[in-house]
């Protein structure tokens, strides 16, 4: 035999709905601020390459860093611009690691550390025999301003395939310093190798001024201004990450776009 069911009142209607959803209002509250104690509570992160972190929340951002790995494959361009919207006037932004008053461009040469202890030593017309590939692209800087600008150098990858550097590249990732190595940075090998990444010695047609890094710096589009470092002293290559001077002070360390 079917049972049959008893329609509630309305009154009963409203009561249950009011004791569902102040109940569900009681569960929610509670669930977020135990969650925010659990993150709040939870462990830092052990200082090292990276920093300051609630492991839970770096875990997360790790997360993030490989959806968009995916994302940005070396199949993917950044946005390019006709030359006319270039800025004439660059935007000077930091100067860490370009303050050594003995700094002299004419004596520079690049060290490209390839591991083993053997260092090649390149000078800036050593680089400018190469091809010579030109970006325009709207720099974008973690501070929160972005501007499109117009540089020239040296392909990282015609660098790898000029110089035989393919074993390095078969590394995880490549770090780069300022001669004073106060200034430095670590990139995963697939942003390094990606398209329109440039070691840079011009912009605007013109050698790069001293405030802007000359005489080499990087241009690597598919990330932040931070991982664009100017006045290139030193490259090496390794499977851990290197160190990062803004990753040591609490920013992403992949800093992507
Ligand atoms: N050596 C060195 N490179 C650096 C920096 C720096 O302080 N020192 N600042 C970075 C940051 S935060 C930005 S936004 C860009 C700014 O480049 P620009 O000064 O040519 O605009 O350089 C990057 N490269
Ligand atoms: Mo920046």
């Amino acid at each position: 035999m079917k049972k049959v069911k008893k329609e509630l009142t309305i009154e009963q209607k409203i009561s249950r709905r009011n004791f569902i959803s102040m109940g569900s209002f009681v569960v929610l509250s509670g669930a977020a601020y135990g969650g925010w104690r659990w993150l709040y509570k939870s462990p830092l992160e052990k200082p090292s390459i990276t920093g300051h972190a609630h492991e839970p929340l770096r875990r997360a951002l790790n997360q993030t860093e490989l959806f968009f790995r995916r994302l940005y494959s070396n199949n993917n361009l950044v946005k390019t611009y006709p030359k006319a919207r270039a800025a004439k006037q660059v935007r000077v932004n930091s100067f860490i690691g370009l303050a050594d008053e003995d700094f002299e461009p004419a004596d520079w040469k690049l060290q490209i550390n390839k591991g083993r202890g053997e260092i090649l030593q390149l000078s800036l017309d050593d680089l400018k025999a190469l091809p010579k590939t030109e970006i325009i692209f709207d720099f974008k800087c973690v501070e929160g301003w972005d501007q499109i600008s117009h540089w020239a150098g040296v392909k990282f990858t015609d660098l790898v395939e000029h110089y035989n550097l393919h074993e390095q590249a078969k590394l995880s990732y490549v770090g780069l310093a300022t001669p004073d190595k106060k200034y430095y940075v670590g990139v995963d090998m697939p942003s390094a190798l990606h398209p329109q990444t440039l070691l840079a010695y011009e912009v605007n047609d013109k050698p790069l001024p001293m405030d802007n890094g000359q005489p080499l710096r990087l241009i690597i589009p598919v990330k932040y201004g931070i991982k664009n470092l100017k006045r290139i002293g030193s490259i090496s290559f390794s499977n851990t990450r290197p160190p990062d001077y803004w990753a040591e002070r609490g920013y992403d360390y992949y800093s992507g776009l």
